[in-house]
């Protein structure tokens, strides 16, 4: 989550994981921060089999949610789509993480701007 040549550092990334482990339900905002072009919160750890819920804030224009490791920052564990770019504050994308790893995904339109965002997923005890 740091910079890159392929965009800058997430604007609200300040380094810190959340840890949502404990957290069965775990939501993230799509279109978080001042100008609606951020994850929120950005970075995340849950436990693995925890499913992730994006809901679209309707800030800052359209936004997906996507994971590729073609087209990705680094390495990740996983690939999904939310399909594609879309603007609403009804919107919602749901992926369930089964394997311990690493995800990271990003929004295509504002990839250069630096929408990014990362789920760390950890076993269960
Ligand atoms: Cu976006």
């Amino acid at each position: 989550m740091t910079e890159t040549d392929v965009g800058d550092a997430a604007k609200n990334y300040d380094g810190e994981i959340v840890d949502l482990r404990e957290e069965s339900d775990v939501s993230i905002d799509v279109g978080a921060g001042d100008d609606g072009l951020a994850y929120g919160p950005s970075a995340v750890a849950v436990s693995a089999g925890t499913e992730i819920r994006w809901e679209w804030t309707g800030e800052g224009g359209a936004h997906n949610v996507e994971a590729e490791a073609d087209e990705q920052i680094g390495e990740t564990d996983y690939e999904f789509s939310s399909g594609e770019a879309e603007t609403g504050d009804d919107i919602e994308y749901t992926h369930t993480f089964d394997e311990e790893g690493i995800a990271l995904y990003h929004c295509e339109p504002h990839l250069s701007l630096g929408m990014k965002g990362s789920v760390v997923i950890e076993e269960e005890e």
